[in-house]
């Protein structure tokens, strides 16, 4: 039989005569080769997202060896542990990272970070598979399901996908896709979905099927977010597109195999006009205006409208907004889209039917909407909202130019949640509820639980609402995240996130009464995370 992979890195000192590792700066502490290939590992899983593979930072701190050594091993595994409430997590107090793997991040950060290789169309290819062909797919639904209900839930750690019937609350079926896997999006008939996972894999899934599976799948670079797809008229189901982190780059592709057609570097000057080796590709939306995809490179803070209409003769509008582009959403009317800049605290407003930047607004701390949250508020009519990493507000946007002109593209309210943290807020068009989560918060009792606003009386404060007690689930970290709607938008379903090994579930709320309906647990409920409504994330509801 084969040996198992050796794991002494993560368990205790290593053996003596280990190979070390050769740092170019001799004042780093000293590490085996093996644990710096676990660290480099740990440190792409983990740490990458925040802190760039080249580490020179956006969610998170830079953490180039000019600086981590000036910290060293004590200090940094003091922060690597236990958190901090600006929102890096507690590592080692959540139970994710031992004491050992720890100290082995502490020292590993304190090298020279290696620069990984380039991923372009022969890597991309060599990595495409089409499972089932175009001609051999169903020519009409095959399942009894109602597919615009379902949920896709992100099992994190799994690296699968569990499609959850949003009426029975069953797992229809589990689904492998790539490593650590990160969000769904939907086709624009609702027929495909798409899947990425933060190793660049793309799951194309068709829930047409008697049981729904993967159809096609490609790596497009080695670490990866986002994915989205054509929604203009008459490109329905058309055209895919997914943005690298590694290498920076963004690729577009045919919907209904993937095969990829056009890749695109990202790399150049930033919105201040200095180079950036790493403009790593953040969320991308789909423009109902024109046959285009909104663009976010992080940190060159530039959006860039792509047409697709035309892949030979690439037309792009370049928009500088601010550094740290991240994650967004569409407001009410599907005409702004609104993205967090989040290192620079700002959100910007593109105007997707003029291509032009319609505002930058100056938010709370460390913005993190995820898409955010549409409502009226009573006293300023249309916003859009987003909560805080950094800080514990809830800034409240304007996004009505033509009736409300004095409030568009203005903080018209600040709402005061129950901590930083805070990464997801949530309401439906069906609600009068205005959900925030606190997932990284370092105190367990917020990170276990949820705020709730009456958007009718939002100055009357939040209630607080115990998901992970009411989980039933006895240990683990149970940290509460991602409010999202079932399509009538009378339910709102809550992971509780647990580490791999231990048991995590969903928690689902009747959104009217604020009270427990349903606790979904099930052994291959791993990880879960992200969720996302097919008829919802289909269309832009949220
Ligand atoms: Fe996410 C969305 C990047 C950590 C769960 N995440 C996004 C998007 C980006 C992003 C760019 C927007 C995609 C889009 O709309 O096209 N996420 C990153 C990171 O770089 C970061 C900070 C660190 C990392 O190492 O990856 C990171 N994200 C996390 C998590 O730890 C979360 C909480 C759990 C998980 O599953 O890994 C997480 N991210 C999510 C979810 C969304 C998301 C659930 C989609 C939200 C939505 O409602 O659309």
């Amino acid at each position: 039989p084969l040996a198992a992979a050796p794991v002494w890195a993560d368990t205790a000192a290593p053996p003596a005569g280990e190979a070390m590792h050769q740092n170019a700066n001799a004042k780093a502490p000293p590490m085996t080769e093996a644990e710096f290939t676990r660290g480099k590992q740990i440190y792409f899983e983990r740490c990458a997202g925040c802190h760039g593979v080249l580490r020179k930072g956006a969610t998170g701190k830079a953490l180039t060896p000019d600086i981590t050594l000036a910290r060293g091993t004590e200090y940094l595994k003091t922060f690597i542990k236990y958190g901090s409430p600006a929102g890096m997590p507690n590592w080692g107090t959540s139970g994710e990272f031992n004491d050992q793997q720890v100290d082995l991040m502490a020292r590993y950060v304190q090298q020279e970070p290696p620069t990984p290789p380039e991923f372009g169309m022969q890597d991309m290819l060599a990595t495409w598979k089409v499972q089932v062909p175009v001609d051999k797919r169903p020519r009409r639904k095959e399942n009894q399901l109602d597919i615009s209900n379902l949920f896709s839930v992100t099992l994190r750690d799994a690296g699968e996908i569990a499609l959850i019937d949003g009426h029975s609350k069953q797992i229809v079926s589990v689904i492998k896709t790539g490593y650590a896997v990160h969000i769904s999006r939907l086709s624009k008939s609702g027929r495909y979905l798409y899947v990425i996972g933060r190793d660049g894999k793309i799951n194309l899934v068709d829930l047409w099927m008697a049981k729904p599976d993967s159809v096609a799948e490609i790596r497009i670079g080695l670490e990866a977010r986002s994915v989205e797809t054509s929604k203009y008229r008459g490109y329905d189901d058309k055209l895919a597109v997914a943005g690298a982190y590694w290498p920076p780059q963004y690729v577009i592709m045919d919907g209904a195999s993937l095969k990829p057609l056009k890749i695109v570097g990202t790399r150049g000057m930033t919105v201040d006009n200095e180079y950036h080796p790493e403009p790593r590709v953040a969320s991308i939306v789909a423009s109902h205006y024109k046959p285009e995809f909104v663009v976010n490179a992080k940190e060159t803070g530039k959006i860039m409208m792509v047409d697709y209409s035309d892949l030979a003769n690439l037309k792009t509008t370049t928009i500088d907004a601010a550094k740290f582009l991240h994650d967004g959403g569409f407001d009410a009317s599907g005409r702004y889209f609104m993205v967090a800049a989040n290192a620079s605290n700002k959100v910007a407003v593109v105007d997707t039917k003029l291509d032009k930047l319609a505002a930058l607004v100056d938010v709370g701390k460390t913005p993190h909407p995820g898409r955010g949250a549409n409502f009226t508020d009573p006293q300023y009519g249309p916003v859009w909202a987003t909560s805080h990493l950094g800080d514990d507000s809830i800034s409240l946007v304007g996004t009505d130019p033509e009736k409300h002109k004095a409030q568009a593209w203005k903080v018209v309210r600040t709402l005061k949640g129950q901590g930083g943290g805070s990464l997801f807020i949530k309401t439906h068009p069906q609600s009068a509820n205005l959900w925030v989560d606190t997932v990284f918060n370092p105190d367990a009792k917020l990170s276990q639980s949820v705020a709730v606003f009456d958007i009718k009386h939002l100055d009357k404060g939040f209630s607080m609402l115990p998901i992970g007690e009411w989980s039933g689930l006895s240990d683990g970290a149970k940290r509460v995240l991602q409010p999202e709607y079932n399509k009538a938008g009378d339910e709102v379903w809550f992971s509780v996130w647990s580490a791999k090994d231990k048991q995590s579930a969903i928690v689902v709320v009747d959104d009217k009464t604020r009270k427990l309906k349903a606790v979904i647990k099930d052994p291959r409920l791993v990880t879960p995370t992200g969720k996302f409504n097919v008829y919802n994330t289909q269309h832009d509801i949220y």
